[in-house]
């Protein structure tokens, strides 16, 4: 039995206007190209050559499109339907990919969850997607998901299939998955949407982004020549699979399309990565800038061989010139700038541009038909060097979220530009310096936290009576998040607050790093400033006191 929500199952394809349909297949972006179709040919093209590596598996092309159909049919035998959404949560294991490409194969739509989201976060995620599965690893990181699995079906019942890589307890079991291969569908429309994504949630909860077969892969057969990723590529998963950069910029999808060989590392330090690099002659990798430099400082006392790393790619938060020198100096291999963002466009700095383009800017777009707009606040366009909002259309940039209305009329234009809430500069070539944002999240190594998300989850506790989140520079991770509150009644004790948010079921992430309790918030003459000018007062008000001699 089906999930019975499928009955009205949501017309699963992104809509770009006609024009554009035809412009983006004329120009040959779009080749009607899917997922399961070039898996299949690669693992025909290139049977023998190593695809993942990960853990103690090391699968070849072929054995990993044995593994997508064996894992495809037995979702199916389960009772899953083609166009049911999926959510995936697991970590950095070659069964992330087997999954995610069993899905594709079977027509079922893959949503994806950071290991780090807990019960609050991946609800939300099952309801917005109207999700009748869930895939999880038994533990990863120490944490047991068979009990969020637990949590989710009680919460949200239509969730019915659960399935589990390693002990499945009373759940599914990924390895013992098995169904009538033949009976397997054919390769979807190109169109359709492949996978739901999740927004970094700039204003309030994360959003579901979809993407298409032919938009996705555009972009990462596209990234594959900006990025020198082919067939003798050896690319490195250090960040979060889940994680679109890690994904497709080129990602572990740019890799396979190319036929190049992926290696996961269990974890982002070098610790993990380093013997990974030496041992499988990591050829590229992507890293978020706290980390880029924790691994320029590592590489100068390593006994690990990285002669092998030719690339090093930087993104998902700004890496500031001086932190770029230090990159590069410490790693000694080509550093790429890559400012990116979920719902598409994608910009990277080539791999001959003169050093103060690769220092200095977060690179320019990846397609000619990138549309990159620079407004001031009324949406007039500035003057080329000056600063203004970022927005943006393109064959890889969605037009609208998911199940989304009331998101969608504030992100989106009328003509179908994505309101991207980054401030830029446009330098003459086209190439993007990200000067801030409009939006109020805090990037926290790269992981994007809402502040009202957030103000929410503490507004909740008894004993505040207002709260405003701000981010606040920081030596390490480029932005903490501080939480201003006041009190009701008695303070509570800021690990106590903590422990609130933490409670209420969110990733660890999202916990204010700090918690500061003021007796008022400011407000002007006219009466109630507005959530934004508050934030930015405190932030300011902060950073002074934070500077006065002591
Ligand atoms: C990547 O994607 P998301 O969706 O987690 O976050 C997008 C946002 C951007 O709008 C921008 O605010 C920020 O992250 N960002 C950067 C940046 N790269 C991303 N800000 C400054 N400099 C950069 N280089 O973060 C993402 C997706 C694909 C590739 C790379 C990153």
């Amino acid at each position: 039995m089906g999930n019975p929500q499928s009955a009205t199952r949501l017309p699963l394809r992104q809509v770009w206007p006609d024009a554009f349909v035809a412009r983006y297949r004329a120009a040959g972006y779009w080749r009607g190209e899917t997922f399961p179709g070039f898996l299949r040919e690669r693992a025909q093209r290139h049977a023998d050559d190593v695809a993942v590596v990960g853990g103690d598996t090391r699968w070849t092309y072929a054995r990993l499109w044995d593994e997508v159909e064996r894992i495809a049919a037995g979702f199916l035998a389960q009772g899953l339907q083609p166009g049911d959404r999926v959510i995936v949560q697991l970590g950095n294991i070659p069964e992330f990919i087997a999954v995610a490409c069993a899905l594709f194969r079977a027509r079922l739509v893959p949503v994806y969850a950071l290991p780090a989201h807990r019960i609050t976060e991946v609800a939300h995620f099952a309801r917005k997607a109207e999700a009748s599965g869930y895939v999880v690893a038994e533990r990863y990181e120490g944490f047991d998901y068979r009990t969020l699995a637990r949590e989710l079906q009680a919460e949200v019942p239509a969730v019915g299939h659960v399935f589990v890589v390693g002990d499945a307890q009373e759940f599914t079991s990924v390895s013992a998955l098995e169904g009538d291969r033949a009976a397997l569908p054919g390769d979807p429309d190109p169109q359709s949407v492949a996978f739901l994504q999740i927004s970094g949630g700039s204003t309030g909860l994360s959003k579901l982004i979809p993407r298409t077969h032919d938009d996705y892969i555009y972009s990462f057969r596209a990234s594959n020549a900006l990025c020198g990723i082919d067939r003798d590529s050896v690319y490195m998963v250090a960040l979060p699979a889940a994680h679109n950069f890690p994904m497709s910029s080129p990602g572990f999808f740019g890799a396979l399309y190319a036929g190049a060989r992926v290696v996961l590392s269990p974890g982002p330090g070098p610790d993990a990565a380093f013997p990974l690099i030496a041992r499988e002659r990591v050829t590229c990798v992507g890293l978020v800038p706290p980390l880029a430099l924790l691994w320029a400082d590592a590489a100068a006392k390593t006994t690990h061989d990285l002669s092998s790393l030719q690339v090093v790619q930087v993104g998902g938060a700004k890496l500031v010139p001086e932190a770029a020198r230090r990159v590069v100096a410490g790693l000694g291999c080509t550093l790429q700038q890559v400012f990116g963002m979920a719902e598409g466009l994608v910009n990277y700095t080539r791999l001959d541009d003169p050093d103060d383009i690769v220092l200095e800017t977060q690179g320019r777009p990846i397609s000619p038909d990138d549309e990159v707009l620079v407004v001031d606040d009324h949406g007039n366009p500035v003057p080329e060097g000056e600063v203004g909002h970022l927005l943006t259309r393109g064959p890889y940039t969605i037009r609208g979220y998911h199940n989304d209305e009331a998101a969608n009329a504030r992100a989106f234009t009328d003509d179908g530009y994505y309101r991207t809430g980054d401030m830029v500069q446009r330098l003459p070539g086209g190439y993007l310096v990200v000067q801030g944002r409009a939006t109020d999240h805090i990037n926290r190594a790269g992981e994007k936290i809402s502040a009202e998300e957030i103000e929410d989850h503490l507004l909740a506790h008894p004993q505040v009576f207002d709260a405003a989140v701000v981010s606040i520079p920081d030596a390490f991770l480029g932005e903490r998040s501080c939480a201003f509150v006041i009190a009701r009644g008695e303070q509570p004790r800021p690990a106590a607050l903590k422990a609130w948010v933490r409670g209420r079921g969110l990733a660890a992430f999202k916990v204010p790093d700090q918690v500061v309790f003021v007796d008022a918030f400011d407000t002007t003459a006219v009466g109630k400033i507005s959530r934004r000018e508050l934030r930015a007062q405190l932030r300011e008000r902060f950073l002074a006191h934070a500077a006065a001699p002591a």
